[in-house]
């Protein structure tokens, strides 16, 4: 019985610790409900499903070498191959990334890039090589709050705007959370980057790219290695790492 409860507990500690940090198990274009990785039921399918959000690996969720190919779209994406699913979304319209949870305290940016993928769908592209990426939009610190509190406050819930004037076709949306709570420690840092395969329809005719999954991020990027406990000043002038958003999306 001793064995079996440590077990037990083992269990628990681990599942809590899934629970806590938080991952995308919906997303929400036009109030229609998309469904993402539920790290809770998903890898326990058999056989595994599609989802257009791709799949992480279970466990506690976050990345701290930013240098790993996990950065560029979770944990496994070196290895897990993704599949043919794609959701739609018009150009200049938004996808709402509803997280499961996301912890108060769990200081840092919300920022989110595009990839085109060099297919009609996504389902062999990884993202991982060359500088396929574009920042899109980020939210970083506003109104004495960084704004991954106030994702925690708003039902777990960011909109992403969909570039109004890139070209049509597949592309990766990769929605990070950086976390920063122990970042004034080299290595501290924790990254929570999700994949969403999409089709985008409409738009113009933009075809940005120049950053790469690994590869932009550095370690010592003074928005990787950065102390979020120094006070207002020096939180609102927080410099995010992977730059500005591209120049004249929408
Ligand atoms: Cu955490």
């Amino acid at each position: 019985m001793l064995f079996g409860s440590s077990l037990a507990v083992v269990a628990a500690t681990l599942i809590g610790e899934v629970a806590a940090h938080g991952y995308v198990p919906l997303l929400r274009i036009n109030g229609k409900d998309v469904p993402g990785w539920d790290i809770a039921k998903d890898p326990y399918t058999t056989p595994q499903p599609l989802k257009v959000v791709r799949p992480t690996k279970n466990d506690s969720g976050f990345i701290s070498d930013p240098s790993s190919t996990d950065i560029t779209c979770s944990i496994g994406n070196s290895k897990l191959p993704p599949g043919p699913i794609t959701t739609t979304v018009a150009a200049g319209d938004t996808v709402q990334v509803l997280w499961n949870t996301w912890p108060i305290g769990h200081y840092g940016p919300v920022l989110n890039y595009m990839a085109k993928c060099p297919t009609s769908d996504c389902s062999t592209f990884k993202g991982d090589t060359g500088s396929p990426w574009f920042k899109i939009q980020q939210d970083v610190y506003a109104n004495g709050q960084w704004a991954s509190d106030t994702l925690a406050k708003s039902n777990f819930t960011y909109s992403v705007k969909i570039p109004s004037k890139i070209a049509p076709g597949s592309y990766l949306l990769r929605h990070e959370n950086l976390a920063l709570h122990a970042a004034s420690n080299l290595g501290g840092a924790q990254f929570y980057p999700v994949c969403i395969q999409l089709t985008v329809t409409g738009g113009g005719s933009l075809n940005p790219s120049g950053l790469s999954f690994p590869g932009t991020y550095k370690a010592t990027d003074p928005g990787i290695l950065f102390n979020p406990y120094q006070g207002e000043a020096a939180n609102k002038a927080y410099v995010p790492p992977g730059g500005n958003v591209y120049a004249g999306l929408n």
